[in-house]
């Protein structure tokens, strides 16, 4: 299956891996891109140095392209913005805000910028200044998460603009992929399957709680300062939950008790006061692969289902 987002990024396999903040590093990147899709390095809330570091390492791993996410929110973008640039790494996709301040200095720097966009104003937004392509995220997704559904955010974007626009949030195997396919995505961008991936090094905990989901174990918090995220429903996301809109618990109360909990789910796998995020479909992820186990056996499932559909078209 080669589609428009293999030729644009000059990958073999249309499948982005998410970047997830303190879970995608170089290591996963370089497995995923080794894989045939595009790996890429979350730059998340590091500094330069960190990105500058990660970016070396999976140049030491791969031959292949890869990108860097950079997260809008990060108190360190407009460094991380330039390193970028300095290293020359050939996507970047964005989230967490727009990207407005950065998209003339990437694009002549001739980087191909993919932003996540929640609706179909931002998608038309990002083509004006420069995009090569729009990543349409449902709010299935782990994270940060939009209002709309990957099933109805998808196709409303491909026919707002005529840039490629891959599909996320909800997407963890070939059916999830055929389907982002049939709604007029190139690609897809899949981050809770690769969480649990052999090359993930992600808390030995993480991806337990990844792998024992069930459908109905996240749930979105942070709508109340603007930020929602969708986690699994822990102590933590329950705790939240249960003080965001109580009348006596201000605005800084809810930051503080949010500080450094990805991090302790991440690298401590801390149960009580750590923050899971995962996507609606980690109830679908049942067992730990290789990155090229999992891009394979998506996409072998991808094509059968793809194929099998033409029963209906006659
Ligand atoms: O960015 C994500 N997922 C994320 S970022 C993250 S780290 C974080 N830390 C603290 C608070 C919030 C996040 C964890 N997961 N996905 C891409 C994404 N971007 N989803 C939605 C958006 C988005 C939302 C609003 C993109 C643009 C946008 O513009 C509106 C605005 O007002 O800026």
């Amino acid at each position: 299956m080669k589609t428009e987002l293999c030729s644009l990024l000059g990958i073999e396999k249309p499948i982005l891996q998410g970047g997830m903040a303190w879970i995608a590093d170089a290591r996963l990147a370089a497995a995923v891109s080794n894989a045939g899709g595009l790996g890429i390095i979350s730059a998340m809330n590091a500094g330069p140095d960190y990105l500058r570091e990660q970016i070396g390492q999976a140049r030491q791993l791969t031959d292949k392209p890869f990108g860097v996410n950079i997260m809008l929110m990060s108190p360190h973008v407009d460094a991380v913005a330039q390193v970028v640039i300095e290293e020359q790494v050939p996507v970047l996709t964005t989230g967490a805000g727009l990207p407005s301040k950065y998209m003339k200095g990437w694009t002549a720097a001739g980087i191909k910028v993919l932003p996540v966009v929640p609706s179909t104003a931002m998608a038309k937004m990002c083509q004006r200044l420069g995009a090569s392509a729009v990543i349409a995220e449902g709010g299935e997704s782990g994270g940060h998460v939009g209002d709309l559904t990957t099933m109805a955010l998808t196709p409303q974007v491909v026919d707002a603009v005529t840039i490629p626009v891959v599909a996320a949030g909800g997407i963890a195997d070939g059916r999830g992929m055929a389907a982002a396919l049939a709604l007029g995505a190139v690609g897809v961008q899949i981050g809770t399957r690769f969480l649990v991936a052999t090359e993930c090094g992600v808390h030995p905990n993480y991806k337990q709680k990844i792998l024992k989901a069930r459908d109905i174990d996240t749930l979105v918090t942070g709508r109340r300062l603007g930020h929602p995220v969708r986690s699994l429903k822990t102590p933590f996301s329950r705790g939240y939950a249960e003080i965001e809109y109580a009348s006596d618990t201000d605005e800084e109360t809810l930051e503080a008790y949010a500080v450094g909990a990805l991090r302790l789910a991440a690298q401590e796998g801390d149960a009580e006061k750590g923050c899971f995020l995962a996507g609606q479909i980690a109830g679908l992820v049942k067992q730990e692969q290789s990155a090229q186990e999992i891009v394979d056996e998506i996409m072998e499932q991808a094509v059968k289902v793809l194929c099998s559909m033409s029963r209906y078209a006659n």
